[in-house]
């Protein structure tokens, strides 16, 4: 089962991916949480690359480079996972590339489908949680985390995560019956509730049970 987490930065993806693994993993569930882009060594380097503020890179080429770290990691770490019955919690996925190549870069939509299309064929999430949050506040939370320097993606103009926000909404409204919008503002331990009530609904039995 690969469940997915998408949104803003500082929507609040890492820590509701570290709340649900945990809380999978008491109850004996053998879980593998992932980040994207990473989690090889080859989609740990594009990753350097990617978010290198001293990079240029071209929408095009930012489009492929994302999308060859995703194949990596599909053939490497999620398809052997997902084989061995593991339950695989990925901090961004395919939607990440929809949302910020696609709505946010304005690249040609049915190119960028089709690209992400190659990087991940046939392992398609489960479930997807879109992390529903406003910029500023987005904003703001991550600088809560310190003052720490930005990289090349955050260093993009306000217009441009307006416009990522809007795609995820178009994307959680294009697929309800895989993807899940969640209000951001709520909570944490709210939001939580609610990812882990939908996420015990759609827990397949045989699911591998073991040290996590
Ligand atoms: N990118 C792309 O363009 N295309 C792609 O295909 C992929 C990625 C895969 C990767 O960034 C960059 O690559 C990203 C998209 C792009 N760039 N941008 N811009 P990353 O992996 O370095 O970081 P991130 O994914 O953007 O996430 P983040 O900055 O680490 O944020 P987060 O994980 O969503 O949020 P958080 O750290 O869990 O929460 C932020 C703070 O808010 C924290 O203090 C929490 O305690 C707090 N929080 C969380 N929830 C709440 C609620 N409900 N209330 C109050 N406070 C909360």
């Amino acid at each position: 089962m690969l469940i997915t987490f998408e949104g803003i930065d500082g929507s609040g993806k890492s820590t509701h991916v570290a709340m649900l693994a945990e809380w999978l993993r008491k109850q004996r569930y053998t879980v593998r949480v992932l980040r994207e882009p990473g989690a090889t060594p080859l989609s740990e380097a594009i990753r350097g690359v990617l978010l290198d503020a001293g990079q240029r890179i071209a929408p095009v080429a930012e489009l492929f480079l994302f999308c060859a770290a995703r194949r990596q990691l599909v053939e490497e770490v999620i398809r052997p996972a997902l084989a061995a019955g593991e339950i695989v919690i990925c901090d961004r996925y395919a939607d990440s590339t929809l949302a910020y190549q696609g709505y946010g870069r304005q690249l040609d939509l049915e190119m960028v489908r089709r690209v992400i299309g190659y990087a991940i064929e046939d392992v398609v999430p489960t479930v997807t949680f879109v992390l529903d949050l406003d910029v500023p506040t987005a904003m703001m939370r991550r600088g809560e985390r310190g003052p720490n320097a930005t990289d090349r993606m955050e260093d993009s103009p306000h217009a441009f995560f307006e416009r990522v926000r809007s795609g995820y909404r178009a994307i959680a409204a294009r697929e309800p019956s895989r993807v899940v919008l969640l209000d951001a503002t709520e909570p944490i331990e709210v939001v939580q509730e609610r990812i882990r009530a939908i996420v015990q609904r759609c827990l397949p039995t045989g699911v591998a049970i073991g040290a996590g």
